[in-house]
């Protein structure tokens, strides 16, 4: 290692994925020097194919944070979806039954190449490819994230660390264990998903459940489809040719449900496990986790990135008043506010998961029980307003009465 060096900032940002990329644009347009740190390459970051539904509040602070332009002009605006299962196949209107709100399907990958695109434009620090990062002193007034990049040997002192590292981070893994609580559940499955460039089967999403398992038609454009299927753990890619995915997702649909259905060469193919975990709290001295790095959810509700925008928009106001205001109050009720909007998220993915999934240990009584419920939740007004208001997002300020 050559040279070493100290660089001086107000808030470090440790990863770049949608939640640390936010997170410093919404900071830059408030005037706050942050600096991002960021272990993988910026191609290996919009490589990754993750979330693809944004709620109106993730939407909202994209646009707060100068970058909505594109997703409004390319992004599909979803007033509904449907849901299938035994043979019924019904629409949730989402707009009817929240009162006009809808969802748009806007790739994280797009999200994540526009949030690049301001930075870069803007000229702001990222440090991709940074090794050894190490976190330290976030117990004091003046914390300190230090890295290897491109030789050099980088300690970057600042006021505060946004732990925006994802599940797999550093940022989490620093806190003494005994300062923090976890409640975690793995799924007995995971979702193999396929991204392909033909015609979505239908223009807007369906979730499946049937007795092979549970089948996603998602969609990034009307040109690209995104479709999952549930899929034992021990499965491997090397088992899953593209001409045997269409195949099982023929047979879980059936003929009638893919009449339309075209199939192609997969341009991405994974495997991805499903976790519901939290950290508790959020905040440990000078240190804040958000997103992924704090929760995770089943990706069945869609609520990923939508919680990791939610973490960023009270994160960035905390700041804001903080520097602005001189006011820490929203520093101190930061991990309070999340963790309410978490949990509540975290209860949606669980049950909608649960609902729309076999499991390996699930007997007859299981499979029925599962059954009557849909067979509620369809055909009760109730059930469905229910559902929808979840889909869409419970309301951001749901926190702010009683914080
Ligand atoms: P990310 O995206 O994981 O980014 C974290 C970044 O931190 C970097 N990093 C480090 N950097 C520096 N030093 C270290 N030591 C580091 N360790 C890690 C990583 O390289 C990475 O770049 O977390 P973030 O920003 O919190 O964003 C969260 C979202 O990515 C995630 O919640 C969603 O993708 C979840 N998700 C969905 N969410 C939705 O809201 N709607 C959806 O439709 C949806 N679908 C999905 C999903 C996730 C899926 N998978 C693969 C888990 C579908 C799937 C299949
Ligand atoms: C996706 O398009 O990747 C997607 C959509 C809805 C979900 C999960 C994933 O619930």
């Amino acid at each position: 290692m050559s040279a070493s060096r100290t660089i001086r900032t107000q808030v470090a940002i440790v990863g770049a994925g949608p939640a640390g990329l936010l997170l410093g644009q919404l900071l830059h347009r408030a005037g706050i020097d942050a600096v991002l740190i960021e272990r993988q390459s910026a191609d290996y970051v919009l490589g990754r194919i993750r979330a693809g539904v944004l709620e109106q509040v993730t939407m909202d602070l994209l646009d707060e944070a100068g970058v909505g332009q594109r997703m409004h002009a390319e992004g599909l605006v979803h007033s509904g979806f449907d849901m299938v299962c035994e043979g019924l196949r019904k629409r949730v209107e989402l707009s009817e039954l929240t009162g006009g709100k809808t969802v748009m399907v806007y790739g994280q990958t797009e999200v994540t190449r526009d949030l690049m695109d301001a930075r870069q434009g803007a000229g702001l620090a990222t440090y991709y490819e940074a090794q050894a990062v190490q976190i330290q002193d976030f117990d004091t007034k003046q914390p300190r994230v230090c890295f290897e990049h491109a030789g050099q040997r980088i300690a970057l002192v600042c006021d505060f660390i946004a732990g925006c590292d994802g599940f797999h981070g550093v940022c989490r893994a620093s806190v003494p264990p005994d300062a923090m609580q976890t409640f975690e559940k793995v799924y007995p499955f995971g979702w193999l998903g396929i991204l392909s460039d033909t015609k979505p089967l239908h223009h807007e999403l369906i979730y499946a459940s049937t007795a092979r398992g549970f089948v996603l038609c998602s969609q990034r454009s009307s040109t690209r489809s995104r479709y999952y299927l549930q899929v034992p753990l021990t499965d491997t890619l090397d088992q899953w040719s593209d001409q045997a995915f269409w195949d099982e997702l023929r047979l879980r649909l059936g003929s009638q449900q893919c009449a339309s259905l075209v199939t192609g060469p997969s341009i991405e193919k994974s495997i991805a496990p499903l976790r519901s975990f939290v950290a508790e709290p959020m905040r440990f001295g000078r240190l804040f986790l958000a997103g992924d790095a704090a929760h995770i959810v089943p990706p069945t509700g869609a609520k990923g990135l939508n919680l990791a925008a939610s973490d960023v928009k009270y994160l960035s106001q905390a700041l804001r008043d903080f520097y602005l205001e001189r006011s820490s109050a929203g520093i101190d009720h930061y991990s309070d506010r999340c963790l309410r909007r978490v949990w509540r998220a975290e209860r949606f993915s669980w049950w909608f998961t649960t609902l729309m999934h076999r499991f390996p240990a699930d007997g007859d009584i299981d499979n029925k029980l599962k059954q009557a419920e849909l067979d509620y939740l369809l055909h009760s007004e109730a059930g469905l307003r229910s559902l929808a208001e979840n889909y869409v997002g419970l309301p951001l300020n749901f926190a702010e009465a009683d914080v």
